[in-house]
């Protein structure tokens, strides 16, 4: 097969204005009937057959301006329709397939999910239901019919507004109408169909416009939609005061199933979600999904403007929609919650979720230029990285000009499928500067690194700072053109003074960049120096993590303690602690690999003391400087020949160091933090439980009494975020406590699917010999099912991503077992088994003997025939 290529990029030939869809719903077969009115495209090649996409359709009918058209004399296959020669001027065709719900398992396209009919046509799956130009720039006005039993689908719901709803007279059938009149692009069309329970709101709008609000989920499940729904009208009204976004349809409806395989899709005016993203009840949800479902209510309602009012040309611009509307969910909950510590969530899952792709043979840019399987392409580095572009945008001209430039994106391209060309030539016209530097950022792949030195001149009381940056080779690009990277900088004391910014006419810095704090690197070098500095300073950079890129800066010991207690700027005040953790653990790693013990450092753990004194200030900021980089962070840092094992074992040291050194602190602090009263989801309160279960977690690491304290906790705590901290600490530790409180979970939950996925992933994550015995063990559970994406990823996913020692397992079981399952659900379920098999990307980094044994694992993948596109893309290029 050939890739699929930004640069071959043409108009379509055909457009089609107008879509009346007739749809019969069946479980078995389906009945659709689609009346397209197309014309030639004046952009297009004159002339042209018209090709249509297919994937997997059952034609049953076939008629041109009316008339019947010969089946077999146009071609046609399950894959394509081709019609030779089709009029010079407007036509029309109707086409009729058949379709069998019930049996798409790959849950693209229509299928079941529970009692419900539903749809996912994001990226190619438009394709499925119909035979159609299914590409994001034919943009067409939707009319649709729905007809099923009433009492199989008392709920039949499009996107747009409903027109018209009736019984059919003498018949036990019912039907619905609706209208959409944004012309949209084939993959925001939706229908859902079922017998479904709802709450209602309305939500005015800020010219006045009353909005019916819907959400649909399993009966029974009603009151568990409520947050869900306050999230939604925050969102509507933040909307319209930060980006000056109204909502523009008469009803915005919000469908919520259990099986789906992204987390939700932004279909105009009917929303289909993942359930975990709707469904939340201090019983069944934690504060983290409380935090989620309020971000990604908001990311698809964002959608509304960025993505669906204003869509993408072609899937290569899908960072124009994801990233963009990322960064607005992303502000969104910085202005909900706490902003810092928003920031340093947002940045943890950057460095734990892209910075490992940009690292390894998954890198691609945040446009790609090309493409086997766009479903591949829903990634980190487009969403996250994408979102980290808009942010960086902002920093460089400034939150003025940003807004000013959104407002001409909207009004020039609103009704269109743009391009991040034309997207980045808003902000450039309104500011005046010339961003083509900035959109390298969109054409290389890889993490710049910029290594900083300084040095301090005492006797001219100046600092120089040379600043120096690059950026490794990623698969298909072996050089790089600098980047424009804005570095937030400030200089301080060791006691926590602020050093104003000085340089003379030589030394290069702006006035531009003196008044913002913002120095830009445009070229590979730079030198800057500083002056009026009566001490040596700390160097406070890269401030709230002003640009994606890796900092390498040799900050003394007594530069990171005085950063972690005083640095203003309170992302840098968090990351310098991580950083200090990270030295320490990467020395603790080499040592232990070198057949010694772990480092201690008491200079560390008192530094953490006084993060615990200060934390009533800030619970959650404190939270997240106990919580120390993850065993994927450390094994990043070390970038090559890792050792999980060894990585692992340092972290447990540090854990154990800080529980017993800090013993009596943590063990006052978790009874200081004691949950009394209701349970609110607000930030606050988030934080102070975020804060009492890491101090509890790190108690237990070195001391015994903590299980018990744990088991109580899990026992007797009415929400799901205590009792579910109770249960991840005692899943540490071996022993009769874990497994009763396991079994006693399950037993609690086991009507709550939602809560069993929690069961599953934190039982699939235990980091011990005998992890994968359990998990062999879990698949034959009634509760499993590798067809719920759900579930697979609850014990695959959690086992593949988040258990580093026992999927890397020297000997190799842990590879074994997911490319066999990822063979298993490819059958399936191609996108999820892709999904999982994303695990490997970091496989090269590896020690050589658990490289050998994960590359015999893809190799037994790729040696199948009968991959899925899917599963073929994502091996091949991780082996390449
Ligand atoms: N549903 C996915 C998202 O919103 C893809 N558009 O990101
Ligand atoms: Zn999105």
């Amino acid at each position: 097969a050939q890739p699929i290529r930004l640069a071959d990029y043409r108009p379509p030939d055909y457009l089609i204005d107008r879509v009346d869809l007739d749809i019969r719903l069946d479980r078995q077969a389906t009945r659709v009937i689609a009346r397209l009115k197309l014309r030639p495209n004046p952009q297009g090649k004159t002339g042209a057959d018209l090709v249509l996409d297919g994937d997997g359709l059952r034609l049953k009918r076939l008629l041109l301006d009316g008339a019947p058209l010969d089946i077999h004399a146009n071609f046609v296959t399950p894959d394509r329709l081709t019609i030779a020669s089709p009029p010079h001027e407007p036509f029309s065709l109707e086409i009729e397939t058949e379709l069998n719900p019930a049996a798409n398992t790959q849950l693209m396209g229509l299928y079941r999910s529970g009692s419900a009919y539903c749809t996912q046509c994001e990226a190619e799956g438009f394709r499925r239901i119909t035979y159609f130009l299914d590409r994001p720039d034919v943009l067409s006005v939707y009319s649709v019919r729905l007809e099923a039993e009433q009492t199989d689908a008392p709920i039949l719901l499009s996107n747009g507004n409903r027109t018209a709803t009736a019984a059919i007279e003498g018949t036990s059938r019912h039907f619905a109408v609706w209208h959409d009149p944004f012309p949209k692009p084939c993959y925001l069309f939706a229908l859902v169909g079922g017998d479904l329970g709802a709450i209602h709101d309305t939500f005015t709008t800020a010219s006045g416009r009353e909005v019916q609000l819907g959400i649909y989920v399993e009966h029974g499940k009603e009151p568990s939609a409520a947050y869900a729904m306050d999230a939604l009208k925050r969102a509507m009204r933040w909307d319209e005061e930060v980006f000056g976004r109204e909502y523009d349809l008469d009803v915005f409806n919000i469908v919520a199933v259990s099986d789906f395989n992204m987390g939700a899709m932004e279909n105009k005016g009917l929303n289909v979600f993942n359930d975990k993203y709707i469904l939340a009840s201090p019983e069944t949800a934690t504060d983290t999904d409380y935090a989620q479902i309020e971000a990604v209510i908001a990311h698809e309602y964002f959608h509304n403007w960025t993505g669906n009012r204003i869509t993408c040309r072609d899937w290569f611009q899908l960072c124009l929609k994801e990233g963009l509307t990322v960064f607005r969910d992303h502000e969104f909950s910085a202005d909900m919650r706490s902003r810092a510590v928003r920031r340093i969530a947002d940045v943890r899952t950057l460095r734990a979720q892209q910075f490992p792709e940009d690292a390894g043979p998954l890198a691609h840019n945040v446009r790609p230029d090309s493409y086997y399987e766009i479903n591949n392409f829903y990634t980190a580095t487009v969403y996250e990285k994408g979102a980290e572009l808009i942010r960086m945008l902002k920093v460089l001209i400034g939150a003025k000009a940003f807004r000013a430039g959104m407002d001409l994106y909207f009004a020039r391209y609103d009704g269109t499928a743009a391009t991040v060309e034309q997207f980045i030539a808003c902000f450039a016209e309104v500011s005046g500067r010339d961003l083509t530097q900035f959109s390298r950022w969109y054409s290389q792949s890889g993490t710049p690194l910029v290594e900083v030195e300084a040095h301090y001149d005492a006797a001219a009381q100046a600092l120089t700072l040379d600043f120096r940056q690059s950026c490794k080779k990623t698969p298909g690009q072996d050089e790089k053109l600098p980047f424009v990277i804005p570095i937030e900088l400030g200089l301080l004391s060791h006691d926590g003074k602020i050093f104003d910014l000085v340089t003379g006419p030589q030394d290069g810095a702006s006035a531009h960049e003196l008044a913002t704090g913002v120095i830009e690197l445009t070229e590979p070098r730079r030198r800057l120096t500083f002056h009026a500095l009566p001490e040596r300073p700390v160097v406070s950079l890269l401030r709230g993590f002003s640009a994606p890129i890796s900092l390498c800066y040799a900050a003394s010991e007594d530069d990171l303690i005085a950063q972690t207690a005083h640095d203003s700027d309170s992302f840098n005040r968090w990351q310098a602690s991580q950083t200090y953790a990270t030295r320490l653990l990467l020395r603790s790693v080499e040592r232990i690999r070198a057949g010694g013990a772990a480092e201690s450092d008491p200079r560390f753990i008192d530094a953490l003391r006084h993060v615990l004194k200060a934390s009533p200030a800030d619970p959650a900021f404190a939270a997240q400087v106990l919580a120390l980089p993850g065993e994927a962070d450390i094994a990043r840092e070390i970038g090559a020949n890792v050792d999980p094992d060894a990585i692992f074992a340092a972290r447990k040291a540090l854990r154990e160091a800080i529980g017993s050194g800090l013993a009596d602190e943590l063990r006052a602090l978790y009874a200081s933090l004691a949950e009394d009263g209701a349970y609110s989801p607000d930030a606050a309160a988030a934080g102070r439980r975020a804060l009492r279960n890491a101090a509890l977690d790190l108690y237990t690491a070195a001391n015994p009494d903590g299980r018990t304290l744990a088991e109580a906790q899990f026992t007797h705590a009415p929400f799901m975020t205590d009792k579910i901290a109770g249960l991840g600490i005692l899943a540490l530790h071996a022993g009769a406590e874990r497994e009763r409180a396991f079994e006693a979970y399950y037993e609690f939950y086991k009507n709550e699917p939602l809560a069993i996925d929690k069961w599953f992933a934190l039982q699939a994550a235990i980091p011990e010999a005998g992890a994968l015995e359990r998990i062999r063990a879990l698949m034959t559970h009634p509760a499993f099912s590798l067809s719920n994406p759900n579930r697979a990823r609850a014990l695959i996913g959690a086992f593949a991503a988040g258990n580093q020692t026992q999927f890397n397992a020297p000997d190799g079981s842990g590879y074994d077992f997911v490319a066999a399952i990822v063979l298993q659900l490819d059958e399936k379920n191609p996108q999820v088994a892709a999904r999982l098999l994303g695990a490997f990307k970091s496989w090269r980094a590896l020690e050589p003997h658990r490289r050998g044994l994960a590359e015999a694992a893809l190799r037994r993948v790729i040696a199948q025939n009968r991959l899925s596109p899917d599963v073929k893309d994502i091996v091949e290029r991780s082996l390449n």
